[in-house]
This record gives C-alpha cells, sequence and structure tokens, in this order.
C-alpha cells in the first residue's frame, strides 16, 4: 500500500498548523456525574490518548504545549470525573497536552502549593512544556472556550465557579485553575513550599505575581465557568492556622521559598493509560 508508505515518509513535524481558532470548540458544556464510570470506560472514550495521558492532534500540529498539574490524595472519585471531561476537552481545543496527578504519599498534612512545585519539576522534565494549568481535582470546565493555552500575565481561569455563585469572590482570587508559561513560574520563584493544609497558598502566589511586576490575566467570565463537585472537608488538610502569618510575611520570603528550595523525595513516576502518576513524599512541617 503505497498511500501508507508516503504517509508514514513524511515527518510528523511537516504537519500544517492547526488553525488559530479549534473547529471543534462548540461553547457551553452540561456538566453531569454519571454513576458508575471507570477507567477503564474512559480510556475506551479517548482512544488517541497515549500513556502517560498524553495527547496531539493527529492531524495538525497543535499551537500550544500543556502539562495539566493535579494535586491528589484520597480523591479517587473526582479524579474520574475530572479526567472524563477534561480529555474530551483538551482534545477538543486541539492542544498537545499531558495530564499529570501528584500524589502525596503518607498521612502527613496535605501541601497543595509544594505539591505543584513537584510537578512542575517533574513535568518539565518529560517535555519542553509551553504552558503549566494548576489545577483542583474537583473542578469541571463549563464552556470549551475556556482556553488551556497561557497569556502574557499568569492567568486565572477558575473566575467563574458555581460554588461563589459564578463570579469572583475577591478581586485577588487566585486559587482553583491558574496557568503559567515556565518563564512566568520562574518568575515568581514558583509556589511557596510552606503552607502546609487548607487555604492561603492561592493568596500567595497572588502576592508573588504582583511582587515580580506582572498582572493577572483571566478569561471571559462567560467562559471561565467551573462547577465544583462537593466535598467535606479531607482529613489531613485541615484549616492552616499559620496562613495568615505566613501571607504576612510574603514579601520578605518569596525570593528564598519556592522553586529555588525544593526538596522532596521522587517515590514512582507511572505513565498510566489516562494520566502519568507522579507519587511524592514531601515531607512534613517539621
Ligand atoms: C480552595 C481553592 C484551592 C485551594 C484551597 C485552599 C477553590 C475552587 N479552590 O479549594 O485551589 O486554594 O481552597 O488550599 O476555591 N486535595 C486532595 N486531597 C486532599 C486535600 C486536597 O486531593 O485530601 C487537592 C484536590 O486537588 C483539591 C485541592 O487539593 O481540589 C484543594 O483542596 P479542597 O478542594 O479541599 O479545597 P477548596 O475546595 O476549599
Ligand atoms: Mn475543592
Amino acid at each position: 500500500n503505497l498511500s501508507l508508505i508516503v504517509k508514514l515518509a513524511v515527518p510528523a513535524d511537516s504537519l500544517p498548523y492547526c488553525p488559530k481558532r479549534s473547529p471543534f470548540i462548540g461553547g457551553p458544556i452540561r456538566v453531569a456525574l454519571p454513576e458508575g464510570l471507570t477507567l477503564a470506560d474512559i480510556s475506551r472514550k479517548n482512544p488517541y490518548v497515549s500513556r502517560g495521558g498524553r495527547y496531539q492532534p493527529p492531524d495538525c500540529e497543535s499551537n500550544h504545549k500543556t502539562a495539566v498539574i493535579i494535586p491528589h490524595r484520597n480523591r479517587e472519585q473526582h479524579l474520574k470525573y475530572l479526567l472524563y471531561y477534561l480529555h474530551p476537552f483538551l482534545q477538543r481545543q486541539q492542544l498537545n497536552y499531558g495530564i499529570y496527578i501528584i500524589h502525596q504519599a503518607g498521612n502527613n498534612t496535605f501541601n497543595r502549593a509544594k505539591l505543584l512545585n513537584v510537578g512542575f519539576k517533574e513535568a518539565m522534565k518529560d517535555e519542553d512544556w509551553g504552558c503549566m494549568f494548576f489545577h483542583d481535582v474537583d473542578l469541571i470546565p463549563e464552556d470549551d472556550r475556556n482556553l488551556y493555552s497561557c497569556e502574557k500575565y499568569p492567568k486565572h481561569a477558575s473566575i467563574a465557579m458555581d460554588k461563589f455563585g459564578y463570579k469572583l469572590p475577591y478581586k485577588s482570587y487566585f486559587g482553583g485553575v491558574s496557568a503559567l508559561t515556565p518563564n512566568q513560574y520562574m518568575k515568581i520563584n514558583g509556589f511557596p513550599n510552606n503552607y502546609w493544609g487548607w487555604g492561603g497558598e492561592d493568596d500567595d502566589i497572588a502576592v508573588r505575581v504582583s511582587l515580580s511586576g506582572m498582572l493577572i490575566s483571566r478569561p471571559p467570565v462567560k467562559f471561565g465557568r467551573y462547577r465544583m463537585i462537593k466535598h467535606g472537608h479531607d482529613e489531613g488538610n485541615e484549616q492552616n492556622p499559620r496562613r495568615f502569618n505566613l501571607l504576612a510575611k510574603t514579601r520578605r520570603t518569596w525570593k528564598q521559598d519556592g522553586m529555588n528550595s525544593l526538596q522532596y523525595t521522587l517515590i514512582s513516576k507511572e505513565f498510566l493509560l489516562l494520566y502519568t502518576n507522579i507519587t511524592v513524599d514531601i515531607g512534613s512541617d517539621k
């Protein structure tokens, strides 16, 4: 079969670039949470996703290389729902992408921001990503015009969540889903490593962005819509009573605490069908 031979002889990088706006973007997404969903079902629905949760459009060269970094422990059900919606969402945007789950090993207090630093570091070892999306496991995007690519400034994407009545809770709010280029990320020295437990770390990141002389980019409010899967407080992620003290000191500490002081022990890196699973020992608040 000559056509097959010819096809294989053409190097992948000679594909034409994808159009500026993907023809597969459809707008609002109705989010339902089907019962009995399994990872095998999701794999079957995403035949073009390759090991490690990687994808690139089959017939054009993507304009964007995006890694999605998800901090995780003990939220398997949420993870399933997110993967169920996120894979098709990212494919409709014709992105070259990879999904990383950063799993905190052990029972020490949870540390979202430090896990995200680990995710950044480990993902960049795999690929020269152009954009990093830092993504809570329980937030499902509700409009695929909310583009998972980066902007001139660090982007806060989850600006309209059901739990806050689809508006920003306060002006400098940076929690949920945010996106930075590797350059922007290094400019703020990454995220803080010393927020153990719930709260404050997202505000610290917003302060870092501002202290580095950058503004915050946001999608149009009609597009930055998310549904948060309802949940209670997790064991091991109690409110951090030190968050206000830490926040008051960010301008003195951000250059010493962040990517340049990150320490952790990688336990495993597994290239699973729907995501790369990074299990890490990030220590504890001692
Ligand atoms: C808000 C922010 C979140 C973060 C947090 C304070 C929203 C939508 N999000 O989330 O970005 O700033 O406050 O720390 O406002 N996780 C686990 N296992 C755990 C605990 C946490 O996987 O045991 C992960 C998971 O990805 C989760 C995220 O950490 O979505 C944030 O924790 P949360 O969902 O309990 O906190 P929430 O909803 O108040
Ligand atoms: Mn949540």
